[in-house]
Parts: structure tokens; sequence; C-alpha cells
């Protein structure tokens, strides 16, 4: 097992009532090194026995000491939390490459990207207020904006602590309390991360920390009669089973599922503009991202140019370990490198063309889960590689005759996430805009945004919105209370 030094200082107990809670002798999931496909760690499994205690803690606090703290008090902590996590900056990094295998530039963008969601939300703390009502001169009526209760938190491993802070701010800022449940095969962030709760002053119980398989640990969190409320991020099908025992005891729920999603471009969009949009959009975290514009809809007259320059461009990417920075690491898990190369050859037998990649790699001297930089083209839009989300660094490409034939081509999945649009004419940017089912539109450029924008999907992409203000409104109920005078 690779001892990691950074690792070996990390405590991989789950973290209950503000302590580390050893569940030693109990069973334990492997973390591994994607690179190479060893185990990083063992990690302790929670079961439904400790999972009861993390919510214990969560319902003792949300009525206790959260309460007790005043709301701009509660954002002066979540600011420090921030401040934490960009002092440690290095470390967490180092941890999130570590973990999922994504190079290191792009684990400090996470990075600085959780420790926005602290910084943004701990300004909500203190502004989160009710209104008045007219009814007339005999009454008085205004609402209070109460936390929503005990929230859980079922985190991906495709960016493990930006989805934690993602939910987890929002849900501090509003008063309400937590148990994250990290992915199985990315917990390490998750684990650090009450160390900077703790030193920021946040009370013991406010967020607790579970770690284990869905089926068992997620399981018991989310089908927990005193979670209020489940913010989830995942697969369509977990999302189905998660809103199905969310139901059995009137959870609310966030839904965000992944997606399809396209990115148009039109015969006068600006060439490098677009290769670069599109080669971000698909290339981003190996394709392991959720938004990631894995559909390319390019119109038929540009079409031959703009795949050779983006295969050319394809044809210089650099592989490796993520610690090393690499063009392209590794997907997350063997699971995830199979389910790539089986809906690769299933696309390729029903007719789909791979114009360059198309196959499980193996870069000098390393054994882990990478597979090549790929573009499909994909004819009939019943094909798997149009329909179905692959996870991976695989881009389908559809050509279409027109701008019209472009946005009918851009509604063909059941997915809704985002759709990209690359082309100088505003109105017809501004046209797709509106016609395409979609929670976001990016117009020249991918992945635009930052915390404050939010964020989430249609159709099977699921529902709610996370970031920005809306991201709030999960985590606080409204109580109208009405008097006769
Ligand atoms: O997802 P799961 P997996 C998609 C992507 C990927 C596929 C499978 O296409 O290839 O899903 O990935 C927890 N009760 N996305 O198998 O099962 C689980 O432990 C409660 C898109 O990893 O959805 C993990 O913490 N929780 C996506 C989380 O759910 C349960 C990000 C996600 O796991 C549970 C990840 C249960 N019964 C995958 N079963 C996105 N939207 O960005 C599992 N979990």
């Amino acid at each position: 097992m690779t001892q990691h030094a950074e690792i070996a200082r990390l405590s991989l107990d789950p973290f209950i009532d503000g302590k580390r809670r050893p569940v030693a002798g109990t069973a334990v999931h492997p973390t591994y090194d994607a690179a190479s496909g060893t185990v990083l760690c063992d990690v302790p499994v929670c079961d439904e026995a400790v999972v009861d205690e993390a919510v214990a803690a969560a319902k003792a606090a949300l009525k206790g000491t959260w309460a007790a703290v005043p709301p701009a008090e509660r954002g002066r902590m979540l600011l420090r939390v921030a401040q934490f996590i960009r002092r440690d900056a290095g470390r967490l990094a180092l941890l999130e490459s570590l973990d999922s295998g994504k190079p290191m530039r792009e684990a400090r963008g996470d990075i600085e990207t959780s420790a926005r969601y602290f910084e943004y939300y701990a300004g909500m703390a203190d502004k989160l207020q009710g209104d008045t009502i007219p009814l007339g001169q005999d009454h008085i009526s205004f609402t209070l904006h109460e936390p929503i209760g005990v929230t859980a938190h079922i985190i991906p491993w495709n960016f493990p602590l930006v989805t934690t802070a993602r939910g987890l701010a929002p849900a501090l800022a509003a008063g309400a309390t937590a148990i994250v449940k990290p992915a199985e095969q990315t917990p390490l962030t998750a684990l650090a991360l009450p160390d900077y709760l703790t030193e920021a002053g946040i009370p013991a119980g406010v967020v607790n920390i579970v770690c284990g398989p869905g089926a068992v640990t997620g399981a018991a969190l989310v089908s927990h009669p005193d979670v209020a409320h489940v913010t989830f991020t995942g697969s369509v099908a977990t999302g189905k089973s998660v809103m199905k025992a969310a139901a059995e005891h009137v959870a609310s729920v966030t839904m965000e599922l992944g997606g399809k999603s396209p990115v148009v471009v039109l015969a006068d969009a600006d060439r490098d503009q677009a290769l670069d949009g599109v080669l971000k959009a698909i290339f981003t975290n190996a394709g392991q991202v959720c938004s990631a514009g894995s559909r390319l809809i390019v119109e038929r007259s540009v079409a031959d140019d703009f795949l050779k320059d983006l295969i050319d461009r394809i044809a210089g990417f650099g592989f490796g370990r993520g610690v090393d920075n690499p063009d392209i690491g590794p997907v997350v898990s063997r699971e995830q490198l199979d389910k790539i190369d089986g809906i690769v050859r299933r696309s390729v037998e029903a007719g789909a063309r791979v114009l360059c990649g198309g196959s499980v790699k193996k870069p000098d001297g390393l054994d882990g889960w990478f597979y090549s930089p790929t573009l499909l083209l994909a004819e009939d839009a019943g094909n798997i590689a149009v329909q179905d989300e692959i996870f991976g660094p695989v881009l389908t490409v559809q050509i279409a005759d027109d701008f019209a034939h472009a946005c009918d081509l851009a509604e063909c999945t059941d997915f809704g996430l985002v759709a990209g649009i690359y082309t100088k004419d505003t109105s017809n940017a501004l046209r797709f805009a509106r016609s395409v089912s979609s929670g976001q539109v990016f117009i020249n450029q991918y992945f635009a945004g930052g915390v404050e924008t939010p964020f989430g999907g249609t159709k099977n992409s699921g529902f709610g919105r996370e970031k920005g203000l809306e991201g709030l409104k999960a985590y606080y109920t409204v109580k109208t209370v009405t008097a006769r005078i």
C-alpha cells in the first residue's frame, strides 16, 4: 500500500459530534491511486449505527449550539473556513489529485472554488430575512426563514471537495446542520475538512462526516427519518432510489444527475475560440464532469476542417499521474474505465465511427486507468454515444445541416443540464438559449460563471438549483406568522 506522507497524517475516522469517532474493527473500503491502480489507504465503513449517531449529533446541534450562534457570527465562521482552506490549498489539492487522479492545476482550481463557496455564502448568513404581508389594519403578518433541519449530502467522486462545499456552505449559512457522505472512491478531502471547521469555531455536531459505500452508509443516511433534506449528486439510477428513500419520510431533495450536454459550433463561429472551448468542455477532468460538453454539434459546411483541427490538437495531449499535472490524467476507477470502453464499443457496433482514440491507454510506466481522448462520429441520434452519459474523455460528434437542425439535435436526449453555442450571430445565440431544454446556456465560452451562477438540471438531469442565491432556498423553510391586533 502506498503510504503517502500527506495521507498518513490524515485521520481516516468519521467525524461525529465534533470528534473523530474510531470505528476500528469494522469493515474498510480501499481508495485507489488511479494512475497506478494501487491502494492509497483503507477507510473505515460507517454502518447504520454510526450513521444514527451522526444524525443524532446534527439534530441536537440544530436546536442547540448552532441555533445559539447569531447569524453574523455564523457568517464569520464560514469566512474563516474559506480562509483556512485557502491557507492549506497545497495540502488539499494534493489529497484531491492523489485520490481522484485529476491534474494538479485542476485540483488547485477545485480548492479555490471550494473556498469561494464558503466565502460567498458567509455573506448571506445574516441576510436571510422574511417579508411583511399586508392584510389590512386588523392584522400583522410576516414570514420567518427557518433552517430546514438536518441535511444529508451525498457526494460524487468527480469534484469531491467542490461538491461538498457547494451544499454545505449554503446549508450552514441558513442555519441547518449536516451529514456529509463522500463517494467511496474519493473520501480524503472530506476527511480533511473537519480540521478547518473545528479551527473556524463551528460547534460540535453541526457538520458530521461518514464514509462508506452508497448501498450501506449512503442508504442509511438518506432513509433516516430525522433527515429533512437530501442534496444528491450522482447517477440517474441512484438518484431515483435516493428520491424513493427520501419520499418515505417526506424529505425534500435536490437532484443533480449529470447530462449529455450539446456544444453547437456554427459556421460563423470564431474558430480558435470554439476549438479551445470544445476541448475544455470535454477533456477537463478527463470528461468526468456532469456539465461536460460531451456532444459536439458542428455545422456541416465547416465540419471537416473543425474536426481535423480538433484531432491535431488532441494528438499533442500528454498523459500522466494527476500529481505531475498532465494534460489528461486517469479516470477515477477500474469500473469507470470499463464503463467508458463498453459504451464506445457498443456505439461503434451500432454504426458510430472512431475519428481518433477509442481505446484504453497505457502511458509509459503507468498501470492505471487511462482512456485515449476520443472523437466518435454518430450519424444516428439514437446511438448510445449520443444518448448515454459516458463520463470519460469521449466526445460524440453530430453534424448539423444548419442552425435549425443544430437546435433539433441539441434536444435529442433525455438530459438537460448545460448547452453551449459558438457563433458570432447574437440573435441565433439567444434564440438557441431560449429554445434549448437546459439549466444553463453558455455562449462563446464553456463552464462559464462561478459560484454565483445558479446551476441544476431539467429532464433526467434532475431538479433544484445549487450555487448562487438560488442555492440557499433548499436549506430554509418559510414560516408565516399572522396576528389579529
Ligand atoms: O454513481 P452513484 P457512480 C454518473 C456517471 C458515472 C455514473 C456511475 O455517468 O459513470 O454516474 O457513477 C452514493 N443511497 N455520475 O456509481 O451510484 C455513492 O456512494 C445513497 C454523474 O459513482 O450515483 C456516491 O457517494 N447514496 C455525477 C454517490 O451516491 C448512494 C457524478 C454517487 O454514486 C446510494 C458521479 C444509495 N442507495 C457519477 N448508492 C454527476 N451528476 O456529476 C450510491 N450512493
